[in-house]
């Protein structure tokens, strides 16, 4: 199905961003990185670290493909495990019969200051409060934030604030002026909101947007972070769904932030309602109902 295609998600700054961050890389990185940019054929596309890579083929092969195509059917449950970038199911089945299922985390030391830091929803806002519930930073009205959670998703070694959040679609500002409407005009529901994942932390002494991602080709929820390849470092997975779809849950996918955006680890075609982590504190799985 082209169209569908077509509607992969990218997790990826605009143009500008993306050329601030190729100037920290290395000379031929950055012409890797940049010769992926201006091949895409789609307004944006995925990028990756290239210094991992050899070739640009292999950058393009993990990005514009669908790694470790899995057909299952989307009746009953399913355990996933990640190994060497691939989602495949969790054969132990006695081991994984040992786990629970873990619930996002709303409560951490966000600040470095030694306290716990928790977050508090209400409605379509969030407030991050300290312990004793005076509040130290509000979601902007205008956000309607579907999930929260905290954890350390941009790999620094400190956490922040995860949010999925809706508001009204913006266009990227150096788009502004295009008469076809932008790059990602059609990033949006039929209420002309998107959705995009923020990050709030404490940054130079002030609670900050540490990065927010432009509108995404396709919405997701059911976010959750965890350590799913045991490398010690946190992925994102989420359900991907269309904007306006009447039905919950969508495809599972794998993320992880690759410096300056997220790129994609891997997807499953199967649709699922439910999105869940299990595990022991040691070893992580995703669960899909
Ligand atoms: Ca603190
Ligand atoms: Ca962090
Ligand atoms: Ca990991």
């Amino acid at each position: 199905m082209p169209e569908r295609r077509e509607q992969t998600n990218q997790f990826i700054v605009d143009p500008i961003s993306l050329t601030m961050y190729s100037h920290s890389l290395r000379d031929h990185d950055r012409r890797k990185i940049i010769k992926v940019f201006q091949e895409s054929d789609l307004p944006i596309k995925v990028f990756c670290m290239p210094s991992n890579h050899s070739h640009i083929s292999k950058v393009a092969a993990v990005f514009f493909s669908l790694v470790g195509l899995i057909l299952i059917s989307a009746s009953g449950s399913r355990q996933w495990q990640l190994i060497n970038g691939e989602l495949l199911p969790l054969s132990d089945k006695a081991t994984f019969e040992k786990h629970t299922f873990l619930e996002p985390r709303l409560v951490g030391d966000l600040d470095g200051d030694g306290d716990e830091e928790r977050l508090v929803k209400s409605g379509g806002n969030v407030n991050i409060t300290d312990y004793s519930s005076e509040i130290l930073w509000q979601s902007p009205a205008e956000w309607r934030i579907t999930e929260a959670q905290i954890g350390d998703l941009n790999r620094d070694g400190v956490d922040e604030v995860i949010l999925l959040v809706w508001r009204p679609f913006k266009p990227w500002p150096v788009d502004k002026f295009m008469p076809s409407g932008g790059r990602i005009k059609n990033f949006h529901d039929s209420n002309n909101e998107s959705c995009q994942i923020i990050l709030i932390g404490w940054k130079k002494n002030d609670w900050r947007e540490l990065w927010a991602g432009s509108a995404l080709a396709r919405p997701v929820e059911q976010l959750r972070v965890a350590d799913l390849d045991g490398d010690g470092l946190v992925e994102l997975a989420a359900l991907e769904k269309d904007y306006d779809s009447k039905q919950s849950g969508g495809e599972l996918t794998v993320w992880k932030w690759i410096g300056f955006s997220f790129s994609l680890v891997d997807r499953t075609e199967s649709r699922w309602e439910r999105l869940a982590i299990m595990g022991d504190g040691d070893r992580y799985w995703l669960f899909t109902k």
